[in-house]
């Protein structure tokens, strides 16, 4: 008998992705290939172990499927040992955590609240709750990476691992430069690259290559793949690594996103993709000049990736939360984000986090991002109206009629 009531509400959220305006940075519109191999008959299959040495028999097709995402995973980033098996980045972080830590051990990473990630040690997550994470951040002055801070706190702390990446951090990051210092004072250097991976891919962000040990990537935000994670690292790390994922973190694998993986990494190495990637960098130099032209503060002065954090509390004198409904009630999804030295309770927050990836797959260019960035301004520095929302909504549907998303096929019959 079919569930009709759990699809209506995928139907729903299937009209919200056609019909919004996506602006959270961590999003993406997978391609039609990739949704359809999400939704095989590979989701029946247990795999537990890695191809060639499972504890299931019939595993000779999923083996192919494995051997080739991990096969593509390499090619893509150049690396020498893939695992595509985590659900997901946290899973992906924390297999690397169990991988190369014991119980207590130090470790340095990037604030949360500077715009670091939950798995960075964040105390109420499992990093910060087993290991003694010890944090860098950005200076109060420029809002970028201190580096003379998070060299001096490796060469005090010497911690044994250190933990580079973002969630909300809209400038380069020098991997290079963080390896030394973590390498030269014996530590370690894991990159987790989840928010940047297609621009790495895509050569439009400095590789962690070769300089990390180890590297971690979710495949759903700027790489456009389905939602998990994988890790990549050097060969004498194949074995811990492997062993951490399976048995140490998980049972089986999920097959059929596994092969939706290996999907992402076959368009990833299309010329195409780099199209994509460099769109997505023009289009927030876009919107980051609509902005600044609207008087918005942003954090860090601007962007050199996919993402901005608009200060939307200096700006127009209201909170985070207050930004994402008002947006929210226009058909723009973002999210509320703290800003550095935000002095707001992280649920209300300072800012905004506005990215560009999944408007750029679905085909907006730097036009459609400017006027987007007219019409935060409109939205956010006005009364709340009527009349302003419906200013506002008619906008909105003048840019998102131009585009579409999942239109020739229902997915839902
Ligand atoms: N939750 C993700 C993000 O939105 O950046 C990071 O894992």
């Amino acid at each position: 008998m079919r569930d009709t009531k759990i699809f209506e509400s995928v139907e729903r959220e299937l009209n919200r992705q056609r019909n919004n305006i996506e602006l959270i940075a961590s999003e993406n519109f997978v391609s039609e290939q990739i949704l359809e191999l999400a939704g095989t008959v590979l989701t029946n299959k247990y795999a537990e172990g890695y191809p060639s040495k499972r504890y299931y028999g019939g595993c000779q097709f999923v083996d192919e499927v494995e051997n080739i995402a991990r096969d593509r995973l390499k090619e893509l980033f150049g690396c020498e040992h893939a695992n595509v098996q985590p659900h997901s980045g946290a899973q992906a972080n924390t297999a690397v955590y169990l991988a190369l830590l014991k119980t207590g051990d130090k470790v340095l990473g990037m604030s949360l609240a500077d715009g670091g990630h939950l798995t960075h040690g964040h105390p109420l997550n499992y990093s910060g709750i087993n290991y003694e994470f010890h944090s860098y951040g950005v200076r109060k002055d420029t809002e970028t990476i201190d580096y003379d801070d998070y060299k001096k706190k490796v060469e005090e702390i010497k911690p044994k691992l250190v933990v580079a990446g973002a969630s909300a951090y809209s400038r380069i990051i020098d991997f290079e430069f963080m390896a030394k210092v973590a390498h030269d004072n014996g530590a370690l250097f894991m990159v987790d690259m989840a928010h940047i991976a297609g621009l790495v891919a895509a050569g439009l962000h400095p590789s962690p290559f070769p300089h990390a040990d180890i590297v971690t990537t979710t495949t759903h935000k700027t790489l456009r793949g389905p939602r998990g994670g994988v890790i990549m690292c050097k060969e004498q790390f194949a074995a811990d690594i492997d062993r951490a994922v399976f048995p140490g973190m998980q049972g089986g694998p999920l097959m059929h996103i596994i092969a939706a993986k290996a999907a992402c990494f076959y368009e990833a190495l299309q010329p195409e993709f780099k199209e994509y990637a460099k769109q997505i960098i023009k289009n927030t130099k876009a919107l980051e000049k609509s902005l600044k032209e609207e008087g918005f503060r942003l954090v860090a002065g601007g962007t050199d990736n996919h993402l901005l954090l608009v200060d939307v509390k200096a700006s127009c004198g209201i909170s985070g939360k207050k930004a994402e409904r008002l947006l929210d009630e226009i058909n723009i999804t973002a999210n509320k984000n703290a800003i550095p030295f935000d002095t707001e309770k992280p649920f209300k927050a300072s800012g905004i986090r506005v990215g560009t990836p999944a408007m750029t797959t679905k085909g907006f260019n730097e036009d459609d991002f400017r006027e987007v960035g007219k019409i935060i301004a409109y939205r956010l520095k006005n009364e709340e109206t009527d009349e302003v929302k419906e200013e506002c909504l008619r906008r909105v549907k003048a840019l998102t009629d131009k585009v579409t998303m999942y239109q020739d096929k229902t997915y839902l019959k």
